[in-house]
C-alpha cells in the first residue's frame, strides 16, 4: 500500500535497518546553517559542496554598500560570502544537471538520495521533466515537498520517504537518474541494481560523488574522520567501475573534480559563521591525495 500523507509517498520501509535509521535520525535532526542559510537565499536547498573558482572580493573587509559600523560591515561580508558559497553548490548542481540531458518535459528522472530536494527542482527547472526525490528521512521528503507546493510545481516533482535501494517505482520508467553526494550509504552493487531496473535502455546515470584513493591505498585517517563525521562508508575509486559494470551501466563520460572543488573548501573554512569543524579535515584529504571528488556519467545499455 502506498500512502499519501500531503504530498509526500511513503512505501513501507519494512527492511530498514539499524544502520539506515541511524543516518535519518542524523538528517531528520540537521539543521547546519551552512545548508539553511545557503538555501533560503532562492529556495534551492542543496546537501552537497560545490565547485569553480571562486571570488575572493567577497571576504574584503572594506566595502561602501551600506552603513559604515564594525557590525553592519561584518553582517555585509557573511552575506557576501554565504552567497559565493551558494553560488559554487549551485554550479556543482547545474553541472550534474548538465549531464542528465537531452530530456523532454515527458520525461521522468529519479533523484536517489535527493535531500531537501534541490538537485530535483533544478533538474526541472532546466529540462520541465517530471522528478522523483527519494530520502530516507521523512522530515527532508516533507521538507522537499513543501518547497515544490510553494513554487507551484507539485504536480511534476515529488518527494518520497523511501529506500533507494528499494524504491517501488515502475521499471524501465526514468530516462534519467542520479546520486548527488548520497553513494556513500549504501553498497553500490545493490545501488546500481535499482537504477538499472528503473532505467530505460538507453536512459543516463549521474553521479558525484567523494571516493577513496586506490592510488593512495586503503581508506586515509581523513576518509574515516569524514565517515564518522556523516555517519556514511565512503568507497574506493575502483569500486565504482565495477559495481557499473555489474549492472548494464556503461561510464561515458568521468571527470576528476578534485582541483574544482578545493577552492570551495578554502572559502568555507574562512566562513566563521557557517563552518561546522570539517573544513580542514576535506582540505587534508583532498591535500594528501587520499580523498578524490569525482564525476561519473554513465549509459544504461
Ligand atoms: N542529493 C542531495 C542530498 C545529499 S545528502 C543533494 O545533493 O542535495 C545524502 C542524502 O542521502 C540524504 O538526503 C539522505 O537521507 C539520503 N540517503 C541516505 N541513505 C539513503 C537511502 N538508503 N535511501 C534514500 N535516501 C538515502
Ligand atoms: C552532505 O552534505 C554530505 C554528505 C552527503 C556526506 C559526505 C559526502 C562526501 C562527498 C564524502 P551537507 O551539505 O549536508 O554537509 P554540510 O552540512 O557539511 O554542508
Ligand atoms: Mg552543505
Amino acid at each position: 500500500m502506498t500512502i499519501i500523507d500531503g504530498g509526500t509517498t511513503t512505501a513501507p520501509v519494512p527492511t530498514q535497518s539499524t544502520y539506515q535509521n541511524r543516518v535519518a535520525d542524523y538528517w531528520n535532526a540537521e539543521e547546519n546553517p551552512v545548508n539553511l542559510e545557503l538555501g533560503k537565499i532562492d529556495d534551492l536547498y542543496h546537501h552537497h559542496y560545490g565547485v569553480g573558482d571562486v571570488d575572493w572580493s567577497v571576504l574584503d573587509e572594506d566595502d561602501d554598500t551600506g552603513p559604515d559600523d564594525v557590525d553592519s560591515r561584518l553582517t555585509r561580508r557573511r552575506e557576501r560570502i554565504t552567497a559565493e558559497l551558494h553560488r559554487l553548490e549551485q554550479a556543482q548542481a547545474d553541472l550534474l544537471a548538465r549531464h542528465l540531458g537531452p530530456l523532454s518535459p515527458a520525461d521522468r528522472v529519479f533523484d536517489a538520495g535527493c535531500g531537501r530536494g534541490g538537485g530535483s527542482v533544478v533538474a526541472h527547472l532546466r529540462y520541465g521533466c517530471h522528478a522523483d526525490g527519494v530520502t530516507i528521512s521523512r522530515k527532508q521528503a516533507d521538507f522537499a515537498g513543501e518547497q515544490a507546493r510553494r513554487r507551484g510545481i507539485d504536480d511534476k516533482v515529488r518527494y518520497h520517504h523511501r529506500d533507494m535501494l528499494d524504491t517501488g517505482f515502475p521499471s524501465g520508467s526514468y530516462a534519467a537518474s542520479w546520486n548527488n553526494e548520497s553513494t556513500m550509504y549504501v553498497e553500490l552493487d545493490l545501488l546500481f541494481a535499482e537504477h538499472a531496473r528503473l532505467l530505460r535502455r538507453g536512459g543516463r546515470y549521474v553521479t558525484i560523488t567523494g571516493c577513496y584513493n586506490n592510488t593512495y591505498g586503503r581508506a586515509s585517517r581523513e576518509v574515516s574522520l569524514i565517515n564518522a563525521h556523516y555517519i556514511c562508508d565512503i568507497h574506493p575509486r575502483s569500486e565504482y567501475f565495477r559495481a557499473l559494470a555489474r549492472n548494464r551501466l556503461v561510464p561515458v563520460h568521468v571527470q576528476d573534480l578534485t582541483a574544482d572543488t578545493i577552492p570551495y573548501w578554502e572559502l568555507r573554512k574562512q566562513a566563521d559563521h557557517l563552518v561546522t569543524g570539517i573544513e580542514d579535515t576535506f582540505l587534508t584529504a583532498y591535500g594528501n591525495g587520499s580523498f578524490q571528488y569525482l564525476l561519473i556519467a554513465a549509459d544504461r545499455v
